[in-house]
């Protein structure tokens, strides 16, 4: 009986250093693989599909960073409004339940009404022009602005001049936009421009968009032609004007929780990474916007030109919207843009 409580206790005591061992083997593991665990990963989301340079110049940034930083980051990619629109993701960093997103100016100007200056209708002349005044001295000063949004602005990159679609007429003069039911980005500014032009706008989520033109909701909307081609809104609208009425561009954010726990040298290459995809980005978004309109109409789309005459109409139409936001803004730093604008149309 002695011998077999004896047995019994060494099997136990066996068994309970076994499970020990086993212990300290998992725990091993894990400070041994603390570089594992240190992995740090970035959700990338996007409202526009896999189709738009902006989807490409992510996957860009996805290669930068994963070989600089030889797989210590990893960037995980989603589109078509998966994680969400430009609001609610741009909400989802400030929370950090996200890191990365890539939304237009003009939703942002609700977190930092400065972005609401790119919103003003006709205020960048050329592509140019626009790089050199939001890569310049104060495009940077709006961006670090989004700091005290619990939000990281890494670099611009372009979503391109908007023009105007809808299902109901062609689009030649200012008067054409009567009645017509615009969907807009959730922006004041571009509602009230669209009212000044006679439109009946409604602000909407992008990831809304496409089936509110099918069902008819709304007649129209405005985006850039890389957008209008590669979303398919040629298949639910049948005509397109190049208004060009307002330049948007698209600002590159890191949720800032999230930025603040890197090293210093990740910080530096995410931002470097933002920088070099972006350069890629707004070429191909620029080579796509030459042959879209050809693709559109090959598509069944009407092309109305509007001429440089009407646009002039419509500009003074939105004169006193931007005259008001002027004042809303800060009359200071929209003087700063429009003296940056001046300065890059000289060079
Ligand atoms: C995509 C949006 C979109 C924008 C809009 O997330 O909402 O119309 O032009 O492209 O940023």
């Amino acid at each position: 009986m002695k011998k077999f409580l004896t047995v019994i206790l060494l099997a136990v005591m066996v068994l309970a250093l076994a499970a020990c061992a086993e212990d300290k083997g998992d725990a091993g593991e894990k400070s041994a693989g603390s570089s594992k665990a240190e992995v740090k990963k970035i959700r990338a989301g996007l409202g526009l599909n896999d189709l738009h340079p902006q989807y490409k110049g992510l996957i860009k940034f996805k290669e930068i960073v994963e070989e600089k930083t030889d797989g210590q980051i990893i960037v995980e990619t989603y589109h078509s409004g998966q994680l969400g629109d430009d609001r609610t993701m741009t909400e989802a960093l400030q929370l950090g339940s996200q890191e990365v997103t890539i939304p237009s100016t003009a939703p942002l100007a609700n977190f930092v009404p400065e972005f609401g200056i790119f919103d003003f209708p006709f205020l960048f002349p050329t592509v140019e022009v626009a790089d050199e005044v939001l890569d310049g001295e104060v495009g940077k000063k709006i961006l670090d602005k989004l700091e005290s949004q619990n939000l990281v602005g890494l670099a611009y990159w372009e979503n391109g001049y908007r023009d105007v679609t809808n299902s109901k007429q062609a689009i030649a003069t200012a008067a054409d936009f009567k009645g017509l039911k615009l969907r807009t980005m959730e922006n004041e500014l571009h509602l009230e421009a669209f009212r000044a032009l006679g439109a009946n706008p409604t602000p909407m989520a992008f990831t809304e968009l496409f089936t509110a033109l099918q069902q008819k909701t709304v007649d129209g909307q405005e985006n850039p032609l890389a957008t209008i081609y590669l979303q398919k809104y040629y298949e639910v609208q049948s005509h397109v004007s190049n208004t060009n009425h307002v330049y948007s561009p698209f600002v590159f954010l890191m949720s800032k929780s999230f930025y603040d726990d890197l090293t210093e040298e990740q910080q530096k290459i995410v931002k470097e990474a933002a920088i070099e995809a972006g350069i890629y980005e707004r070429q191909l978004n620029r080579e796509a916007n030459e042959t879209n309109l050809a693709d559109l109409q090959t598509e069944g789309i009407t092309y109305t030109e509007v001429t440089p005459e009407a646009r002039e109409e419509m500009k003074q139409l939105v004169q006193p919207t931007i005259d008001k936001f002027t004042k809303k803004i800060g009359s200071e730093i929209v003087k700063e843009v429009y003296d940056a604008i001046e300065a890059a149309s000289k060079k």
